[in-house]
């Protein structure tokens, strides 16, 4: 079995495009803020792209994303998990440490503050599992993909499953039948957790603008949803310093960092 030490190979993050100051970005911004300020129904779709401040490595980034270095197949399946159950605890060991040292940046704290603001009037949807909405005051997010810092049994439990044994490096197992815990996240061909998709249709369905922020918007169901509230008549405004798959339902393309842009956009 491989034994492997994670760390932090990636290239340093190039710096990222400071919002253009243009008068027609700063038009695309106050359009965004009369419309969300309008909106009795706001949904927000959110990725890796809204904790990259907060120094968690996004996905599919050029330089610094995770998949720049690594195969997700090899990673982020159930069949890489059984194949080689060391490494990809170790991967997740890794990521939860370094998240556990993150803390929430002005994105984070500028939608727990709107939702503190105006309860009820904004639906938070994450596909991230860093849990950093969470801790920035966001308790009701929807959180699709799962949590990083929670883990599961890798088999439906049996009645001798209640006691995981730590071995060294390895997922905790169950002494007799040896059942493994997992990470509690969704990888790829795994079904997302039913209610909170439910929910996060439902909210994508009935909004009147869904801002869609920091993510490439490659990964379903998730990216579905912008489809969904666009097909639904709601405007759609993309916060990503990049383009994203989604760029073609957007009415707005907000050219920024979520953590400079949120805070602009949701202050009222
Ligand atoms: C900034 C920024 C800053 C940088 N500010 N922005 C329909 C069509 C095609 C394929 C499928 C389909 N339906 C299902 C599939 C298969 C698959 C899929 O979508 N594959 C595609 C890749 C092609 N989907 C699934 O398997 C899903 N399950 C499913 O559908 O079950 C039913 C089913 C099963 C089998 C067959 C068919 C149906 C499950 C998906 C699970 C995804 N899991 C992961 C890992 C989670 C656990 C973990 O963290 O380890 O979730 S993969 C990874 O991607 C993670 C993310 O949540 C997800 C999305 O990534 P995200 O957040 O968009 O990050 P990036 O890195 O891609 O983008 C970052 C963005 O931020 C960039 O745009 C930057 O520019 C930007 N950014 N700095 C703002 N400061």
């Amino acid at each position: 079995m491989m034994n492997t030490i994670w760390s932090d190979r990636r290239r340093p993050k190039a710096p990222a495009a400071a919002a253009p100051e243009s008068a027609a970005a700063r038009d695309a911004i106050a359009s965004a803020r009369v419309w969300l300020m309008q909106a009795s129904r706001i949904a927000v779709l959110t990725g890796a792209g809204v904790s990259a401040e907060s120094g968690v490595p996004t996905f599919r980034d050029a330089q610094s994303g995770w998949w720049a270095q690594f195969d997700p197949a090899e990673l982020a399946t159930e069949e890489a998990f059984r194949g080689d159950p060391e490494r990809v605890w170790g991967w997740y060991a890794f990521r939860r440490q370094l998240t556990r040292d993150a803390e929430p940046n002005a994105a984070h704290l500028a939608l727990a503050a709107f939702e503190a603001r105006y309860p009820g009037r904004l639906t938070l949807i994450t596909q991230n599992v860093d849990g950093l909405h969470q801790r920035a005051g966001s308790a009701g997010a929807l959180a699709l993909h799962g949590n990083l810092v929670e883990d599961r049994w890798l088999d439906p439990a049996r009645s001798c499953c209640n006691k995981a044994v730590p071995d060294q490096g390895q997922p905790p197992r169950c002494p007799i039948c040896g059942n493994a815990r997992r990470p509690a996240v969704v990888w790829f061909g795994e079904m997302l957790p039913e209610r909170t998709l439910a929910a996060a249709q439902r909210a994508a369905g009935s909004c009147d603008v869904m801002l869609v922020v920091g993510t490439s918007g490659l990964v379903y169901p998730a990216a579905g949803l912008a489809i969904a509230a666009s097909s639904a008549e709601a405007r759609v405004v993309i916060v990503n310093p990049e383009p994203t798959e989604l760029d073609d339902v957007a009415q707005l393309l907000l050219r920024g960092t979520a953590g400079q842009l949120l805070p602009a956009l949701l202050n009222f």
